[in-house]
């Protein structure tokens, strides 16, 4: 009897993230993959980073979402190229979704590609869409157990920036809950504590984004 086996389902997706990144590569694109939960501020972050960025950085953004425009809409007025990718009912960006948005892109104009991703803290993680390097968010209304508790978010970041730090006198919070369970999962990535609404703490977000790019 033959019995046909799926050695990886997941091989298909691979192959074409690869492919993604050597597009980036060879454009000199650096793409940052951002993750968290909706509502933790990916946008509001990208809002307030890109500004602090140009001229210097050229930089874009792929925005994932079910449905709407929205996201682009707010990024719109910024001066960077948006596009906005709707997935219907995927809760996660998928690599092939991402080669479509960098066919709308003018890659040898970019410096920094922004990849925000649908807003979920599962999914999303599984896939590798081509990115250089991965920022995952974490928002104090969410709760200070949320590391511990969505490790395969948290152990592949290269940087976690806590948000929403204004927040954190009307909540019973404990940063330090977030760290010692870092310690745990990833000693690798910074901890960024910022406010992206007020751009607290954004300067060293910006500056780690200078960083990653000078090391290309
Ligand atoms: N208090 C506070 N609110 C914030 C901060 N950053 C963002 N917000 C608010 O949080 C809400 C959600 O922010 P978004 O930037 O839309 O979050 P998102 O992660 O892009 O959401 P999705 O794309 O839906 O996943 C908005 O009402 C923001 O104004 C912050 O630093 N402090
Ligand atoms: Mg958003």
């Amino acid at each position: 009897m033959k019995i046909n086996v799926v050695k990886n389902v997941m091989e298909a997706s691979d192959a074409m993230a690869d492919e993604n990144r050597r597009r980036m590569d060879a454009a000199g694109v650096v793409a940052i993959n951002v993750l968290s939960a909706p509502g933790s501020g990916k946008t509001t972050l990208l809002e307030k980073t890109i500004p602090l960025l140009a001229p210097r950085y050229r930089c874009a953004v792929l925005v994932g979402d079910l449905q709407t425009t929205r996201d682009a809409e707010r990024l719109g007025d910024l001066g960077a190229p948006i596009t906005q990718i709707n997935t219907g009912r995927g809760c996660h960006l998928s690599p092939a979704e991402v080669a479509e948005g960098l066919d709308t892109l003018e890659l040898d104009k970019i410096d920094l590609l922004f990849i925000e991703n649908v807003g979920n803290m599962v999914c999303p993680a599984a896939f590798d869409l081509g990115e250089h390097f991965r920022a995952v968010l974490l928002s104090t209304p969410e709760g200070d157990d949320k590391v511990a508790k969505y490790p395969t978010l948290f152990q592949p970041a290269d940087v976690i920036l806590l948000t929403k730090i204004d927040l954190l006198d009307v909540l019973e919070y404990d940063s330090q809950r977030v760290r010692d369970d870092l310690s745990k999962l990833n000693t690798r990535a910074p901890l960024i504590e910022c406010c992206p609404l007020s751009g607290a703490g954004l300067e060293e977000w910006a500056g780690w984004l200078r960083e990653r790019f000078s090391e290309k």
